[in-house]
């Protein structure tokens, strides 16, 4: 299978609130040997560890503002290292998001570079009403009340462990990292597409969007 020689290496680009984490536990479903690395999940539970690397994440998560390049490229690296990602079907959620991060994730891909970006497309206007809503797991399962309430309210369906709303989850600090999320977006864009793997698709929810990336994937792997 062509699928074994050439493993996906997805990166999904999308603004806060688009739905890469909730279209990824689809993904996931559907394709069982895909493995998924999401950076502002690796922050979070270094923030709840109380780590080095959680305490300098925190400072920058409550301000809306992206850390460092250089940091984020190497915690990446190791990330994918440590799980033995390389050689494996992978999704990344939350990274690369500028494109120096693009440039560094290269580096560290050497012979296997990044072979699918799909950018989710969805009007801001139908995104800032949804994370205020949001509530998360420390597994990184996302809710929401009114979109996709849990079971039991307030508590994580698979464990029953209480749900948390994120420390930047609040209006002020939305409008600032949708403000990141745009200034960032064309450069990244324009690197992806000179390597001639970038997609897109748009919808205003994830059941729009999911049949499509679905079909992407797909289309990708055979
Ligand atoms: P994150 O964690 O990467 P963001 O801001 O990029 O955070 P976020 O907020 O996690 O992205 P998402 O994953 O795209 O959004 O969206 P989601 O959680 O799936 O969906 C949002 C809500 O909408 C959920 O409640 C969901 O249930 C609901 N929903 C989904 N679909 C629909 C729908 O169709 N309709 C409705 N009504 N609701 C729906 O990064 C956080 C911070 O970490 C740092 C930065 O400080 C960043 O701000 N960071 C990095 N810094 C530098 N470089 C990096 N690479 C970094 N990565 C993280
Ligand atoms: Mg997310």
């Amino acid at each position: 299978y062509i699928y074994s020689v050439m493993p996906l290496r997805l990166v999904l680009l999308g603004a806060p609130g688009s739905g890469k984490g909730t279209l990824t536990s689809r993904l996931l479903k559907q394709l069982p040997s895909l493995s998924s690395l999401s950076t502002g999940d690796i922050l979070r539970s270094e923030i709840q560890k109380q780590s080095d690397v959680g305490k300098l994440a925190d400072t920058y998560i409550r301000g809306g503002k992206l850390l460092p390049d250089r940091f984020m490229a190497t915690l990446v690296e190791k990330e994918l290292l440590d799980r033995d990602l390389l050689h494996k079907p992978f999704l990344l959620d939350g990274f690369p998001r500028t494109a120096n991060q693009a440039l560094e994730l290269e580096t560290s891909l050497k012979d296997k570079p990044i072979n699918l970006v799909v950018e989710l497309d969805v009007p801001a206007d139908a995104i800032v009403g949804r994370i205020t809503s949001r509530w998360m797991h420390s597994s990184g399962r996302v809710y929401n009340l009114e979109y996709n309430p849990p079971k039991v309210p307030f508590k994580d369906d698979v464990t029953g462990e209480p749900l948390f709303q994120r420390a930047d989850d609040n209006p002020e600090t939305v409008k600032k990292r949708l403000l990141t999320y745009y200034r960032e977006l064309e450069p990244i864009k324009q690197f992806y597409k000179s390597r001639g793997v970038y997609q897109k698709v748009s919808g205003k929810t994830s059941d729009i969007i999911f049949p499509q990336l679905l079909t992407i994937v797909n289309n990708h792997a055979d």
